[in-house]
């Protein structure tokens, strides 16, 4: 850069895009319809959640129950996780096969708009309730992240139904509107809506909206992948720039690559040596 040429003179140019090799380039949800879009982001303001039927094909969710059922083996350590519910956690540093719903155009449309540029991956897991399994403790997605509510989301979720969601089967329980309130918990006079939806859907929810697991008294297992997105200055979940290698970084789409934190919130942060993390990935060494 030359010297004279100073692209930073005041503090709000320090929100911008400082970075000169690797600039922010539109995600893939930029393909998506706007109307379409903000009929979505009325549904999320009003509701706090969304529901999209049938976006994968039954093909590409018996592919996912393939691959990710051998890996069903421990239930979860305590009743959050679940006594009779499995996870899979870090589920791309195994498969490809999930990447799809990471990066699906219509979740990234709604992110772009809800959260900052730069949003990062903070968690994807398979969630399997088998028969038995009790409700889950209701709870917030970003109430691990101690600022006080009323206010605007700091994440979102998706649950992608991968078997059918059923009435009873252990269906995610939302509590419409609940995204809004201050200080309260859900409580007995409250609204409960399991969400029945046919296998390849997906509920998109803000983390401020209250909700869990449903109890599965089925005989049959019900399986689900969650990707769950944050603000790009928040701490992921899932510590994805140390569980993904460098060649896996390298083989997922720009998107994913973005959101699993290479990629910089203006000015500096997740900056790797003082200069953008994409640089890592130019050296073909892995790490
Ligand atoms: O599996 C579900 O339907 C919801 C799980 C959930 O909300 C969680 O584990 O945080």
């Amino acid at each position: 850069m030359n010297i004279d040429d100073d692209s930073v003179t005041t503090l709000e140019d320090l929100r911008g895009d400082l970075a000169q090799r690797y600039k922010r380039t539109p995600s893939g949800g930029s393909s998506v319809d706007s109307a379409v879009v903000d009929a979505d982001m009325a549904a999320l303001d009003r509701d706090g959640y969304v529901i999209w039927e049938n976006l994968l094909t039954a093909e590409q969710c018996r592919q996912i129950r393939e691959v990710v059922r051998p890996w069903l083996a421990h239930t979860g350590r305590n009743s959050f996780e679940g006594r009779r519910t499995q996870r899979i956690y870090s589920l791309l540093s195994r498969t490809r096969v999930c990447d799809g719903i990471v990066d699906h155009p219509r979740v990234l449309a709604v992110l772009d708009r809800l959260l900052m540029p730069n949003y990062l991956l903070s968690a994807l897991q398979a969630i399997n309730i088998q028969p038995g399994e009790s409700a889950q403790l209701a709870h917030h997605d970003d109430g691990f992240y101690p600022v006080p509510r009323p206010r605007d989301p700091l994440a979102a979720a998706t649950i992608w139904a991968i078997d059918d969601f059923t009435g009873d089967n252990g269906a995610t329980v939302l509590y419409p509107g609940s995204h809004r309130w201050g200080k309260r918990r859900p409580g007995p006079d409250d609204t409960a809506l399991p969400v029945v939806m046919p296998a390849g859907s997906c509920v998109f929810f803000v983390g401020t909206l209250w909700h869990g697991g449903g109890a599965n008294n089925t005989d049959r297992d019900r399986l689900a992948v969650t990707a769950q997105y944050c603000q790009p200055w928040l701490r992921p979940m899932e510590a994805f720039t140390l569980s993904i290698s460098r060649d896996i970084a390298r083989a997922v789409s720009d998107d994913i690559r973005r959101m699993l934190g290479y990629s910089i919130h203006p000015p500096f942060v997740g900056a790797v040596d003082g200069l953008h993390p994409l640089r890592l990935l130019d050296t073909v060494q892995d790490s």
